[in-house]
């Protein structure tokens, strides 16, 4: 098996992804929040790439079985219902619904690798999970991702790090991996071992003071479920 990682989207061609198993990371926070919103008995997501394309989509489908969700520069959109924190999409809320999302990076992210055999939604939260269901599909795959308004993310690198280290584990063969794959993986080393200080990094930072300590949190507690998002069709669901 041969495994990359991505730093941000769009940087694949629908060529290189046909055969592959993506897994999508936007660990602070879309692809966590999408694990969440799974979790807690959301029956589909439809990301969208565009806030207006979100309003236009929600009220195309009827507002009562939907909800509104996505952020702009991490906060809650106007007139949206959720934002992109994990802790607001509670079973109250998004049990049997229909999310419909669109955040900054996250959303565009799962667009750029739309054409994969196979599209996950990985995070720490689901590391294992997610590896498991990647060998089981057993392509090569792809670490997409999400980046922070198109530069490398570090939040994400750990993510996509912790999955590479989980591969390797379960794996017999040892996998061929990009240099951002060798490198994501030393890195979630260093964060493991304390020599990467996640708190220091800008979108860690930036969340921080916007107030979302608590989702900062959550984020990187590793393997909290078992549940594995997958793309079929244009929406997201639990495989
Ligand atoms: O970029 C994204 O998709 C978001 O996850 C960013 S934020 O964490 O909501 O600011
Ligand atoms: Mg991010």
């Amino acid at each position: 098996m041969r495994i990359d990682v991505i730093s941000q989207y769009a940087k694949l061609t629908d060529n290189q992804l046909a055969s592959c198993t993506s897994i999508v990371v936007d660990l602070l926070r879309a692809s966590t929040t999408i694990i969440y919103a799974i979790k807690n008995g959301a029956s589909q997501i439809i990301p969208a790439s565009d806030p207006g394309d979100a309003v236009t989509l929600s009220s195309r489908l009827g507002g009562r079985d939907c909800v509104l969700c996505g952020e702009r520069g991490g906060l809650k959109l106007p007139g949206f219902e959720l934002g992109n924190s994990p802790l607001e999409y509670t079973p109250e809320i998004v049990k049997g619904k229909t999310v419909i999302l669109s955040t900054t990076n996250g959303t565009l992210a799962i667009q750029s690798v739309r054409s994969s055999a196979t599209m996950l939604i990985g995070a720490l939260v689901n590391c294992t999970a997610v590896a498991k269901a990647a060998i089981q599909a057993g392509n090569d795959v792809v670490i997409q991702c999400a980046g922070t308004e198109g530069q490398f993310s570090a939040d994400d690198a750990v993510a996509a790090g912790a999955i590479v280290d989980t591969l390797q584990k379960n794996l017999g063969a040892a996998p061929t991996l990009n240099d951002l794959a060798f490198c994501s993986r030393m890195l979630y080393q260093d964060y493991l071992d304390g020599r990467l200080d996640v708190s220091r990094t800008f979108h860690y930072g930036r969340l921080v003071e916007l107030g979302f300590n608590q989702d900062v949190e959550l984020c990187f507690q590793r393997d909290t479920t078992d549940v594995v998002p997958v793309y079929r069709n244009g929406v997201i669901v639990a495989k």
